[in-house]
């Protein structure tokens, strides 16, 4: 019966993890999958969360709505879009806990297939890679927009108008607002403002996809692409994810927002959605979203995850620093300016595959071949010795 089944050549980034395990070298140094990781090279776990987690206890674990806990979407509305938001004011937003940024994604995906059919779905080139790969599930075909330029190392916003100018009026575009994955380059306040205006002119239908908030510059100052599109624009979905800025990735929480023209059109979107999760796995898991919600509830706890997202985003930019400043040691020969200007957790370095290969050959040091590396991996103690291996690279 399942003979002819084909076999899944599995995910990279996660095959490449399962190598890393694997590897019996001491010395190795993990800086492939975007999870963040402490100066002790640890997943951590969140005071916070701790705390939350205690104060919860294990209580009663009946099934919750379709949509997700009550206090749990209003906090995440209030995190995306502010907690001043006319929007919200105004009951225009319809939000769903979603199982992580994936699970968003994909809930949107069958919405729009099912509501705004056979449109092009365009994504940035590159993209983490799932956006294609989501999208297309639901029966959708994805296109490219350019956005990253190897020769510079910078982005080629111009090329990026100019496609999305010339798509199809109503197209949907995701767009990463912030700590893009996997360029680590984002779009300026002014190129983002410009963007919008394209975005609100031409009807398309901006998915923004935002897994990162609190990694660049702050938990608000990162969802300000967000904010201010939402100030202008009628229609358009948010995805969020908590599994890096909590630290909660097996959990699986994350948020999808729809926002409509009407507090009539909004409650009808819920409706379809609620309709969407119920086929798909009738209501969500109820730890995660406790967790978040007392944490983002309670002052005290509040402040205290906020600290921790603060020290989470430092420590990544003095990484970057350390390692520009390794280097700079080893080699005047390479323009480290890229590596402090990319933010979030991941920099594209523009290594060829074969100097990938060589890295993680020679000295254990693992990046994903497309030249990726997660920063977040790097600590005190192994940030020399990836400077030395990537420089040995450069010279191969
Ligand atoms: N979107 C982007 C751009 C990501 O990098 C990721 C993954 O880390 C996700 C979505 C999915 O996040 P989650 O693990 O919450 O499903
Ligand atoms: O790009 C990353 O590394 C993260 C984590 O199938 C991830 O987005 C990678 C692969 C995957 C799911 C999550």
């Amino acid at each position: 019966l399942f003979g002819n089944v084909e076999a899944f050549a599995g995910d990279p980034i996660l095959s490449l993890n399962i190598a890393f395990q694997g590897d019996p070298r001491t010395e190795k140094v993990n800086l492939t999958i975007g999870i963040y990781m402490d100066g002790n090279g640890k997943v951590p776990v969140l005071p916070s969360v701790k705390a939350a987690a205690e104060k919860l206890g294990f209580g009663v674990r009946s099934y919750i709505p379709m949509e997700g806990l009550a206090d749990y979407r209003r906090l995440v509305q209030e995190l995306v879009f502010g907690k001043g938001s006319k929007l919200l004011a105004e009951k225009r937003v319809a939000t769903m806990q979603s199982l992580g940024g994936t699970g968003a994604l994909s809930i949107a995906a069958d919405f729009l297939a099912k509501h705004t059919p056979g449109r092009p779905v365009y994504v940035s080139d590159p993209t983490w890679d799932n956006h294609h790969g989501l999208f297309q599930r639901a029966g959708f075909e994805t296109k490219t927009y350019p956005y990253w330029d190897g020769a510079t190392r910078t982005l080629r916003f111009d090329d990026m108008m100019k496609t999305l100018e010339e798509a199809p009026a109503g197209s949907i575009v995701i767009v990463q607002p912030v700590c893009h994955n996997p360029t680590g380059v984002d779009l300026s306040p002014a190129q983002q403002d410009a963007l919008s205006d394209l975005l609100i002119a031409k009807q398309h239908i901006p998915v923004f996809d935002m897994a990162y908030q609190g990694f660049a510059d702050g938990i608000d100052e990162d969802a300000s692409f967000v904010r201010r599109y939402a100030e202008r624009a009628s229609s358009f979905l948010v995805a969020n994810s908590f599994s890096k800025n909590f630290s909660l990735y097996g959990e699986r929480v994350g948020g999808l927002s729809v926002v409509c023209a009407t507090a009539d059109e909004a409650d009808r979107v819920l409706g379809q959605l609620k309709l969407a999760v119920r086929r798909s796995y009738s209501n969500p898991p109820t730890t995660g979203a406790q967790i978040v919600a007392t944490v983002l509830g309670d002052p005290a706890l509040r402040a205290l995850w906020e600290a921790e997202v603060a020290e989470m985003r430092v420590r990544m930019k003095a990484m970057r620093e350390a390692l520009a400043a390794e280097v700079k040691k080893l080699s005047n020969e390479i323009d480290v300016g890229f590596i402090t200007q990319q933010r979030g957790m991941f920099s594209y370095t523009g290594l060829s595959k074969a100097q990938v290969v060589q890295m993680r050959d020679t000295d254990g040091v693992y990046l994903v071949e497309s030249g990726r590396m997660c920063v977040a991996g790097l600590t005190e103690n192994n940030v020399a010795a990836v400077a030395k291996s990537l420089v040995a690279a450069r010279g191969a």
